[in-house]
Parts: structure tokens; C-alpha cells; sequence
């Protein structure tokens, strides 16, 4: 990855199937210029096709997970160009990534940074990390999902009080709120994502994916076409190699090893 610019990328876990990707513009706090949206999407593009990394990590420094989108490169566009360019359209790539993805959020995480953590399927944070959707402040309004995921994860009225107020939200407040999944010590808090990561990568690839989807599916689908799309994949883990190994192991008493990819 010597081509990498903003990037650093790293294979994790005992069995280095566990695919690191820690964004590094120490200078301006991460700040998410194009370049680097690039970079990150043209990595998940080779996970995405690499058959030995099984589960993806997405963070950045012990200060900054991301101060989002770069504000001096957006400072002089001009409406024309950002609506002809479709700009920042390609941020959502990571949103489409099919393998599971989990942000490991220390220190900042705001605007595009709390979006792209948002992107992801899974969030820890360390107990220093700060959340919010300060575009208010710059005149603008959040681009990436900020008044979108976020409302239906923490509900309108706290999204509210983000967006409007560019207010931030610590970790602790992130968690009850349901947008952190667990809090660490700064320190721990990669360890413990790598041992998730490790956790959800030795299990069947294909089906690991297929619930992914499916818990995706019900932000887009009203409960019975939910329902429905979850049990058509229910019945398809039954054409999986792993299904049938994953209840024989269990029946045989034994570890299972599951070969789907
Ligand atoms: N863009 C560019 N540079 C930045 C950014 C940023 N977002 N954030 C920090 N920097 C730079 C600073 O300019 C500074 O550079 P220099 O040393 O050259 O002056 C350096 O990083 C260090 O920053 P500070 O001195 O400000 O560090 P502090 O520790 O004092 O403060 C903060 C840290 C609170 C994080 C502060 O830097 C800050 O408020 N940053 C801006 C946060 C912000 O407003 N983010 C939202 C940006 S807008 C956005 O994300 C819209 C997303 C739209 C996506 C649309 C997709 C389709």
C-alpha cells in the first residue's frame, strides 16, 4: 500500500483477516479531503475482493477519528460546481460495502468524521471520543447522512439539538443515545475492536453478509416487506455449505469450520 497518501493500512487479528484502515492527516486533524475519500474507497474496493480479509476496521489517531469534510478545500466551491461535480457524492461507497465494517472512533468524530463513522455497521468508541454535526456553525448542513442516520438512530429530538446547535455529544452520551455500542479506555479501544472483528470474521462469511443485509434492508422497508426479505435470506442460508457444517458442529459437538465465501 506504498501507494497510500492518507492512509494507513494494516492486516490485524491472529489470523490477519482482519483488514485496518486508519486515516492519517495528523496536520489537519483528519480532515477528509477528496484524496483521502478516494483512498478509502478504492481499499474497500480490494477487501471487498480479497477472500482473506473477512471483517474491516475503520479509525484514525488516539486524538482524532475524523474532523471532517476538509473545509479548506470546500471553502471557495461555488453551487455550480458542487452540484455539476456531485460533490462528496462518492462518500457513500462505504456505505455499500458488503463485508461487516467497524469504526473504532477516539477524540473527534464531527460532521463528514461522525458521518463516516455513521456508515459504518458498528461503533466503539474510546472514552474520549466527541461526536457532532457542526456544519451549522460553517453556514452549511450536514452532507453525509447527519440528518438522515443519525435521526434513525437516535430519534429526532437529540438530532435536533446536534444539528441546530453544533453542539457535540461525548461517548458516554453516545452510548445511551444508541449510536456508540460500547465505551473502552482510549488505549483498549482498538484491542477491543480487533477482538470483535476476530470474533465476527471466524464465522461464515457468506451468512455474516447475508444478516448484514438484512438488518440494512429494515431501515429502507416498512416491517412486512422486512419480514419478508429477512425470511427469503433465512431460507437461502439453507443453500450455504456453512449452514449445513455450522448445525452439524453444534449436533457433533465440535468447532465449526466454514468454507462459504
Ligand atoms: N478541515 C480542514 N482543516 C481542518 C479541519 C477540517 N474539517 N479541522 C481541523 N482542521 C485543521 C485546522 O485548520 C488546523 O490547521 P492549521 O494548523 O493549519 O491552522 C489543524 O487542523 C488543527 O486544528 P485546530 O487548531 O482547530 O485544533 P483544535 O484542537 O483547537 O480544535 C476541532 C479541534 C474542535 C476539531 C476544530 O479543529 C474544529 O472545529 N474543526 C472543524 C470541525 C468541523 O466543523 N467539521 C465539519 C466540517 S464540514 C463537513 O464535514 C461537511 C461534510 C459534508 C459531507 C458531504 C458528503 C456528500
Amino acid at each position: 500500500s506504498n501507494d497510500l497518501k492518507h492512509l494507513i493500512v494494516e492486516f490485524k487479528g491472529d489470523k490477519s483477516n482482519i483488514g485496518l484502515i486508519r486515516l492519517n492527516r495528523p496536520k489537519v486533524l483528519n480532515a477528509l479531503c477528496d484524496d483521502l475519500m478516494n483512498e478509502v474507497n478504492s481499499v474497500l474496493d480490494r477487501f471487498e475482493k480479497d477472500p482473506s480479509v473477512n471483517c474491516v476496521i475503520l479509525t484514525g489517531s488516539d486524538k482524532v477519528f475524523a474532523a471532517g469534510a476538509d473545509i479548506k478545500e470546500m471553502k471557495n466551491l461555488d453551487f455550480k460546481q458542487v452540484y455539476k461535480g456531485s460533490f462528496l457524492s462518492h462518500w457513500s461507497r462505504i456505505a455499500k460495502f458488503k463485508k461487516p465494517i467497524i469504526a473504532a472512533v477516539n477524540g473527534f468524530a464531527l460532521g463528514g468524521g461522525c458521518e463516516l463513522a455513521m456508515m459504518c455497521d458498528i461503533i466503539y468508541a474510546g472514552s474520549k471520543a466527541q461526536f457532532g454535526q457542526p456544519e451549522i456553525i460553517l453556514g452549511t448542513i450536514p452532507g453525509a447522512g447527519g440528518t438522515q442516520r443519525l435521526t434513525k438512530t437516535i430519534g429526532k429530538y437529540k438530532t435536533m439539538e446536534l444539528v441546530l446547535s453544533g453542539r457535540r455529544m461525548s461517548a458516554q452520551d453516545a452510548e445511551k443515545a444508541g449510536l456508540v455500542c460500547k465505551v473502552f479506555p482510549p488505549e483498549e479501544l482498538l484491542n477491543e475492536a480487533i477482538k470483535l472483528a476476530e470474533t465476527i470474521a471466524s464465522l461464515s462469511p457468506m451468512v455474516v453478509q447475508m444478516a448484514k443485509e438484512s438488518i440494512n434492508a429494515s431501515l429502507e422497508l416498512s416491517l412486512n416487506e422486512g419480514l419478508h426479505f429477512e425470511k427469503l435470506l433465512f431460507h437461502q442460508t439453507f443453500a450455504t455449505e456453512d449452514r449445513k457444517e455450522g448445525m452439524a458442529a453444534f449436533v457433533e459437538k465440535r468447532p465449526p469450520k466454514f468454507t462459504d465465501q
